[in-house]
């Protein structure tokens, strides 16, 4: 008789859907997502409420484990599992989830996978400098002209210190280097002046000796400082 009445206030709760599974109805990203961008949250929802024992796995490309997550605190309906990734680098990913049903415990096991990044959407955007021109004779101060579709504000080491940081930087990964002679410069947002839709100046701080100077300015991994694009080079002659 009790039985009874515990199935019944189950197949009322769970509607039409399958006693007993908890089946995967979406995730974000999608089975086979090509995201551009990095996803800031990882989500799955399913068809049933789960227990707290219910776990997802995100991996890298080499199955090395990444982030694991539960039940994501903000459904107030106990059907979403949620991970927090780490900033991910393009490459492919797996998500490996356990789904543990609240009503009997059945467990439930699956996967999806998604990639981030293409080599066309997340190398750094292509930068060229248009002045000085290549041997050309100057005074000081000598100031760079620096063309790039990029927007400047989330390529200098400037981002760091903006209160949207966290969102701003969150597509790049690179920062703007500009090399004299050897000497690395790391200008920040404000040195770096926007003179036209993708033109930007830089003054060379101080004022250079007379005589022959190179300059190279490059994109620099932002954790390692490395060259990260090609460098564009000029040389040029500053004049007593
Ligand atoms: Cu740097």
């Amino acid at each position: 008789m009790r039985r009874v009445a515990v199935t019944l206030l189950g197949l009322l709760a769970t509607v039409s859907l399958a006693w007993g599974h908890a089946e995967l109805v979406k995730s974000s990203p999608a089975n086979g997502a090509a995201l551009k961008q990095a996803p800031a949250v990882i989500q799955a929802t399913f068809s049933e409420e789960l227990a707290k024992a219910s776990i997802m796995r995100l991996y890298d490309g080499h199955q090395k484990l990444l982030a694991s997550g539960g039940l994501d605190a903000g459904v107030s309906k106990h059907t979403v599992l949620k991970i927090v990734p780490p900033h991910l680098a393009p490459g492919g990913y797996a998500v490996q989830w356990v789904a543990v049903s609240a009503d009997d415990g059945n467990t439930h096991k699956g996967s999806f996978r998604f990639s981030v990044g293409g080599t066309a959407t997340t190398s750094p955007p292509p930068l060229h400098l248009i002045a000085p021109a290549s041997r050309a004779q100057l005074k000081n101060p000598v100031v760079l002209v620096i063309e790039t579709m990029g927007d400047m504000s989330h390529l200098t080491m400037g981002k760091s210190i903006t209160p949207m940081s966290g969102m701003g930087s969150m597509g790049s990964q690179v920062h703007l280097h500009i090399a004299v002679d050897g000497k690395v410069f790391m200008p920040t947002t404000d040195q770096v002046k926007k003179v036209g839709p993708a033109r930007y100046e830089f003054a060379v701080p101080g004022a250079l000796a007379a005589g022959t100077h190179t300059i190279k300015i490059f994109w620099a991994d932002d954790k390692t400082h490395e060259t990260a694009g090609a460098p564009q080079t000029v040389t040029f002659t500053v004049v007593g």
